[in-house]
């Protein structure tokens, strides 16, 4: 096939990589139709894929991967910089060099009797000035297709490239699957990714993880932007005025539900309205008018199927009805649609598990689908998309929300009292294991601004980023931290979450707009009893009180916790979360022996 580009700097990194994998067939996929309807023919033809029911699935296919293969690999994720400290403390190292070498070894002729095909993608909508090029080579017709739901595809792309070398090379193979040969190699410093041996999304869709946020912070950091883990939804009110808040929350914290959430009744009634801009990533910049505004670089979602169901998240459902890819859930056979646990009661009889073996959701002890098999789904197709979503401009960001699962410490909300106040926050971001037994506090795992697996650069110079991009804003969102999964003494949950988490947002917006006071604390502004509205919910006074309340043991601990942290990265930590970090601790030793609220 011919190439579709002329520009020289692709051209020849193509040839470099034809070079090293020795395909049989070379193929650029240019984004029409009518080639991704071949590519989803000889997908089902070699069993890569299988098709849905035409009728309550149209457009879309179900896929499995190898047992070994169903998850982000933390350990064989590596920031190959030329000075380790690039990488810091966080991640995984390799030199350049090594990773090459072993690199090279790995995909030598590993394309031998396959097809090589050549994905031009923009992450953000084409020409966009928030907007990046990657192109993905890849032998996976799994990757081509879900690259295109997930990022814009084709040669429109390249058209926008013209002849600039800024692009991102991303090299993906299966060669054979061995676990002890999967790497994820990223090198920042030549715009670069290599992953081989997986066929898991987020190990092989480049443009997710990889670029959008490892790479992407990189190049943040150099050109004064910023990458990060965090959704963006607009909240509407009666006049039809629209916020937008960005918000951080480490995986499997509920983030694509909140992305999507659907207002109380009281609210609908009043005619307020959630519209969702992205799931995953917002990519940020600062601009003329001083305030922070975002995209989403994606066109599509890449879920968690277990437990999203009608009542959990009816937008998200809703999005996978067509033209989506599921991977590792349950295949129906009498009717060829997919099933997963917590999607309804009425599991098939008649199925395949995620291994492929038969399944009987009636009688089985085992579960169906993966706890972390996944749905590919165009963003288009999600019913409360916002009308901006695409915009090339971007929205302007009114919030920016830190969350995570604390059963004690952290209260349902509170604001920081300053944009370094919130880098602070963000930077102490923690979350707990689920499997704490009842009214024991889980394991804490501190995931600053939820980027832990995904910063692609020293964590300290991360945090500097942040304090420098403040200094830039002269009109900043206001920065807040919340936690749904507060317990009571049984260990169970006191705040009903989903839904109802807009009564929290509602505060968030009101503090943004100057509409409430709240009171200081030690750990920045906690709201009134008053502002939070829980009419409608079974929620006593005494709750609310509890989930207001600041419980000075527990953060005396957890700032030991933090101490930990914070030495672990070392020398690059700001000195002005230092500072913030003795703030805390000084309100907290003020204060020992009283629970404030
Ligand atoms: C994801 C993750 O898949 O954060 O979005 O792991
Ligand atoms: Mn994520």
């Amino acid at each position: 096939m011919q190439s579709l580009s002329s520009n020289a700097n692709v051209l020849k990194w193509i040839n470099e990589i034809v070079l090293l994998t020795k395909p049989e067939k070379v193929m650029w996929i240019d984004g029409s139709e009518e080639q991704l309807n071949q590519l989803r023919q000889e997908g089902c033809k070699t069993g890569e894929m299988v098709a849905l029911n035409k009728e309550e699935y149209p457009g879309c296919y179900y896929h499995r991967s190898q047992k070994d293969d169903v998850a982000r690999l933390e350990n064989k994720t590596l920031i190959c910089t030329i000075n380790e400290e690039n990488a810091g403390p966080t991640n995984n190292w390799k030199s350049p060099e090594e990773a090459y070498k072993l690199g090279r070894s790995i995909f030598e002729n590993s394309m031998n009797n396959r097809t090589m095909y050549i994905i031009p993608y923009s992450m953000g909508p084409v020409g966009s000035p928030f907007s990046k090029i990657g192109l993905e080579v890849t032998d996976s017709i799994y990757v081509v297709l879900s690259m295109n739901i997930m990022t814009r595809v084709g040669k429109s792309v390249l058209d926008a490239l013209g002849d600039s070398n800024d692009f991102v090379r991303g090299l993906h193979g299966k060669c054979t699957l061995d676990i002890n040969e999967r790497y994820i190699f990223h090198f920042p410093e030549d715009n670069t990714i290599w992953s081989c041996n997986s066929a898991y999304g987020g190990n092989v869709l480049l443009g997710k993880k990889c670029f959008a946020l490892r790479i992407a912070s990189y190049q943040g950091w150099k050109e004064g932007w910023m990458a990060e883990h965090m959704l963006i939804l607009g909240i509407e009110n009666p006049k039809g005025e629209i916020n937008y808040i960005a918000a951080a929350f480490p995986s499997a914290c509920g983030k694509t539900n909140l992305a999507m959430l659907i207002p109380p009744e009281i609210y609908k009634k009043k005619g307020y309205k959630v519209w969702t801009v992205g799931d995953d990533i917002a990519w940020l910049k600062v601009k003329e008018d001083g305030r922070l505004w975002a995209i989403n670089p994606e066109a599509g979602f890449f879920g968690v199927a277990p437990g999203t169901s009608e009542k959990s998240n009816y937008n998200a459902l809703m999005a996978t009805k067509k033209d989506s890819i599921f991977t590792n859930v349950v295949y129906n056979l009498d009717d060829e649609t997919v099933w997963w646990e917590k999607m309804d009661n009425n599991p098939p009889e008649n199925a395949l598990d995620w291994h492929g073996n038969p399944w009987n959701g009636k009688t089985s002890k085992e579960k169906g689908a993966h706890p972390n098999s996944r749905f590919t789904a165009p963003a288009k197709n999600c019913p409360c998309i916002s009308k901006q979503w695409e915009s090339p401009e971007g929205v302007p960001i009114s919030a920016i929300i830190f969350g995570g699962r604390r059963a004690k410490t952290a209260p349902l909300v509170y604001q920081s009292r300053s944009w370094q106040h919130g880098v602070f926050v963000g930077s102490t971001l923690a979350s707990e294991t689920t499997a704490a037994a009842a009214g024991k506090v889980g394991v804490v795992r501190r995931d600053p601004m939820a980027m832990i697996p995904f910063c692609g650069y020293n964590m300290g110079d991360y945090f500097g980023h942040w304090l420098e991009m403040g200094e830039k804003i002269s009109n900043p969102p206001k920065i807040f931290h919340v936690n749904w999964f507060r317990t009571n003494s049984e260990g169970k949950f006191i705040w009903p979450g989903y839904g109802d988490n807009f009564r929290v947002l509602e505060w968030i917006i009101n503090r943004y707009e100057n509409k409430v006071e709240a009171d200081l604390s030690q750990i920045g502004y906690i709201p009134r009893k008053e502002d939070i509205n829980i009419e409608g919910l079974n929620i006593t006074d005494a709750v609310l009180t509890d989930l207001l309340t600041i419980d000075i043991e527990s953060w005396l601990a957890d700032v030991q916790n933090i101490e930990k942290f914070y030495k672990k990265i070392g020398a690059t930590l700001p000195n002005e979360l230092s500072k913030e970090l003795d703030i805390l601790k000084l309100n907290l030793n003020n204060s020992i022996g009283t629970s404030i609220k």
